[in-house]
This record gives structure tokens, sequence and C-alpha cells, in this order.
């Protein structure tokens, strides 16, 4: 085990469940953040303990707005937490900020921690900042990413910010955790190359276009319409929702009062309409299936023949001896099947 790992292992030692969970309930940051550490250990002691700690935190979850915050890199998604955050919290809400970064699983390091400095925002006493990258496979990131989300909705965080990092799948794991999906655009780039496929744009509920100045307010205007063109041609994600395309400046704080207001008027919506209990719900559905799969799977590799046999088949299938949806079927059945036992 590494020095690290010995160190970690001490350190989470020292706190009880029961410890960690009125830690939580108190708002203290510092048991906040580990609880957080335990939900993102891969130890099995850790994990049989964090997820009695979830268990008993359930309860408290889910009464905040969950917004997941995309655009390409440098399009502001940071800068616009920081102010967007503060400017929650002059309102009276605690925010918590965390990110999502599958591309840290694949590469392992991160440079997250520099990412999401937010100097200001995490002078804020009502605010919390989890810059830490979680590794691990793709769903699993998300999955920690949940984890932590309930630990902050029970320490009674009111707005759980999610910034997406790295390319990729980030986009549909965030949207797949959270309640409104803010995409932070910017003049220019081109629509490539600003990821307006339409798969993204289908998730999107609120879109800003940053770093709009004097300068370059006639060219955001322009963008504006030919976005308003595009999402014309996309089918509503809510009924009675028109997804409203704001101009502003993260940086000088221009326009992000009118993004609270909508974010507001959204959520409204959403429980007026039962929306936003029926999309949670379905969210949580999804976990769950996905979470049997990986079991299952992780179960039955824990046999050798299993094991060897699993191998065998995803060989055929990566070298394209056979078709890997026959092979998965044909290892399945293998175990799996009623004359299997
Ligand atoms: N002029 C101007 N600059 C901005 C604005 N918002 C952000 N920036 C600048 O753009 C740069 C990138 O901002 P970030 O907030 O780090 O962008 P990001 O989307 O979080 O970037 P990644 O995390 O790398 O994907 C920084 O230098 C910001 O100061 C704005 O409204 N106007
Ligand atoms: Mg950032």
């Amino acid at each position: 085990m590494t020095i690290h790992g010995l160190i970690l292992i001490f350190e989470l030692m020292k706190f009880s469940t029961q410890e960690l969970i009125e830690g939580i309930r108190s708002g203290n940051k510092r048991l906040i953040a580990k609880a957080i550490t335990l939900v993102e250990s891969k130890k099995t002691e850790h994990r049989i303990q964090a997820e009695d700690l979830l268990k008993q935190i359930m309860p408290f979850t889910g009464k905040s707005v969950r917004v997941g915050i995309t655009g390409v890199p440098g399009a502001g998604k940071s800068t616009f937490i920081e102010n967007f955050g503060r400017l929650a919290i002059s309102n009276g809400k605690k925010v918590a900020v965390l990110a999502i970064d599958p591309s840290s699983a694949i590469n392992k390091g991160s440079i997250l921690g520099d990412k999401t400095r937010m100097e200001e925002l995490s002078k804020e006493e009502n605010a919390f900042i989890r810059p830490s990258p979680s590794s691990g496979f793709l769903g699993g990131v998300a999955n920690t990413t949940f984890e932590t989300m309930m630990i902050c909705e029970a320490a009674g965080y009111d707005y759980i910010l999610i910034e997406t990092v790295g390319v990729g799948q980030s986009e549909v794991l965030v949207a797949d955790i959270t309640d409104v999906f803010l995409f932070l655009k910017i003049i220019g780039g081109g629509d490539e190359l600003q990821g307006i496929k339409r798969g993204i744009m289908e998730m999107v509920d609120l879109i800003f276009i940053n770093k709009v100045d004097q300068d370059n307010l006639q060219k955001a205007k322009n963008t504006r319409l030919e976005l308003k063109r595009a999402l014309d041609f996309i089918p509503p994600k809510e009924k009675d929702w028109k997804i409203p395309v704001l101009l502003g400046s993260a940086l000088h704080n221009e326009g992000l009062g009118e993004i609270y207001a909508k974010i507001d008027e959204f959520i409204d919506l959403k429980k007026k309409t039962q929306r936003f209990e029926e999309v949670r719900t379905h969210q949580a559905e999804k976990r769950f299936e996905y979470w049997v799969q990986e079991y299952i799977l992780a179960m039955m590799k824990k046999s050798d023949s299993v094991e060897e046999a699993y191998l065998d088949h995803k060989k055929n299938a990566s070298t394209m001896v056979s078709n890997p949806s026959t092979e998965a079927k044909l290892f399945v059945e293998k175990f799996l099947s009623k004359d299997s036992d």
C-alpha cells in the first residue's frame, strides 16, 4: 500500500459514521470533506462505511437545485460559477461546487484543482468547493459526484453547481444527475468547435452567451439569432419551456441575475408540472439499472473460470473475430442461462 493510502485509512478511521453524519448535518466543512473522501475511496471497508453513511443521510437529501454547467474549455464556466455562486449567497443561499471530469478517470492525474480554484467564492462561509478529481471508470465518476452531492444536500446546500471538465461524455453524465443544464457559449469559434451538436442541444435548458461587451454586442446578438434558429429544430425537452438565450459577462457580473431568475422560473415550472420529481425518479432508475449490471458483472468475475471466459469473449469481440453483441450474449448465456445451474 502507498503512503497516501495509509494516511487515507488512518484519517478516515478517526471518525465513526455517526460523527461524520453529525458533522455533515451541522455543516462542519472539515467533516463534510472527510465524508466525501470516504465515498470516493474504493477500499472495501470504506465502501461499506460509505454505504451505511449514505443510507442514513438519504432522508435529508433532495432539497437542492442541481445545476449542470457545460461549455468548451475556456468558455468561462469556473468564472461563471464563482460569480453566480456569490450572487446566490448574497440571496441567502448556500452553494456547493463540484466538478465532473471523466478525462481524469482515463488519464489518471488531473489539473482539476487548478481549474476550480474560484478564489473569491472559496472565501465565503456559505460556499463549499470540492475540486478533487474523481477517479475510476466513466459511470463511477458520475456516481462519486452523485454521492458527493447527497452529502452536500444533507449538509443543507441549496444549490449544487457542477462544472463539466474535459470533453466527451461529461455532458451526458452531468445531465443525468442534475435538474437544470446550462450551456455557456462564446461568440465565434464555429458551431462544431463549440460542441453544438444536436445531442448537447437536446440536453440544454438555458443558454448564456458569455464574454459579451460593447465591442462585440452585435456579434453576440447574431450568435443568439443563430442559436434560436437552431433551437427551432430541436424537439422541446420540457413542454412550455422555450430555451432562453441570454447575453452577459461572467467576469464582469453582467446577466447573472437574469440567469438566476430563469433557473428559479424553470425549477418552478418543473415542479408545477410534476416534471421535477419525474425526471429525478427516472435518473435514479437509470443509475439503479447501471449498478445492477456493474454488480452482476463484478460478482460473476469473482470466479476464475468466469473471469477467464469473460476475457476470451472480450478478446473475440475486440479482435473482431465476432460481433461484440454476440460475444456478450454468449458469455452471459454460458453462466446465467437456465440450464447452467
Ligand atoms: N473578457 C471576459 N473574460 C472572461 C469572461 N468570463 C471568463 N473570462 C476569462 O476566460 C478565461 C477562462 O475562464 P474560465 O472560467 O477558467 O473558463 P472555463 O470554462 O472554466 O475553462 P476550463 O475549466 O478550462 O474548461 C479566464 O481568463 C477568464 O478570466 C467574461 O465574461 N469576459
Ligand atoms: Mg473551469
